[in-house]
């Protein structure tokens, strides 16, 4: 059952459960091929997240910019495809929270380690604002963060667990929003680590 939890945006505890087992079986092999590596930021900092990607289009960073990329910056290799099992879970949850049709064309795997943060920002490297973000969290608990459309409002936390899935569309897709400091609680799958995918239709 989706919770409303912003204008437009749905958290759904524990939707990615069920296919877990197959996710993670993908999700680690993908991980063994195209380790997440942390990017730059335009100021020249390396950021504490480390970031690895499926799809047509890969979101990278480096001290040129964000943006989104055909090509692995490491490697120069086109990334994977999104394999079916993701494709269909984030389809399947975007549709729950009422977003019929969606069908990501870059998913961005986020990999936090105990001490990792994101700090507040907004999406804006994507062409169309009305298509929803899909996210997707993936062992150790963290606490997500989100504000308003402005960098001064007032932020809200949630506790993200393991399996639970957010859907940000309409007017929260372009809310400020970030990842608090994630404490160490190892988790039985992904062990000192919380992934995030998030699945975006970047073009
Ligand atoms: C994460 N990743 O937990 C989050 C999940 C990123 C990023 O923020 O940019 O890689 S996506 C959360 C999100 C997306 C769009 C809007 C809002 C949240 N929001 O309105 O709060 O690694
Ligand atoms: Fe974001």
């Amino acid at each position: 059952t989706p919770v409303m939890i912003a204008t437009g945006a749905y958290w759904l505890p524990g939707f990615a459960l069920p296919v877990m087992p197959t996710l993670w079986q993908v999700l680690a092999q993908h991980l063994a091929a195209y380790p997440a590596q942390r990017m730059m930021t335009p100021m020249g900092h390396l950021m504490s997240v480390a970031t690895s990607s499926m799809g047509d289009w890969g979101w990278v960073g480096s001290t040129q910019g964000y943006g989104y990329s055909a090509q692995d910056p490491a490697t120069q290799q086109a990334w994977p495809a999104i394999p079916a099992v993701m494709q269909a879970l984030s389809t399947a949850a975007a549709l729950q929270a009422g977003y019929a049709n969606f069908v990501a064309d870059s998913c961005l795997i986020n990999v936090y380690a105990p001490g990792s943060k994101m700090g507040l920002h907004q999406d804006r490297d994507e062409q169309d604002f009305t298509q929803p973000i899909v996210s997707v969290s993936i062992g150790m608990p963290a606490t997500f963060l989100f504000g308003g459309v402005k960098r001064s409002d007032p932020t809200v936390k949630i506790p993200l667990q393991h399996g639970d899935i957010v859907v940000w569309g309409g007017a929260s897709r372009r809310y400020y929003h970030g990842v608090s400091v994630v404490k160490p609680h190892a988790h039985s799958l992904t062990g000192l680590r919380r992934i995030n995918l998030t699945f975006r239709k970047a073009k």
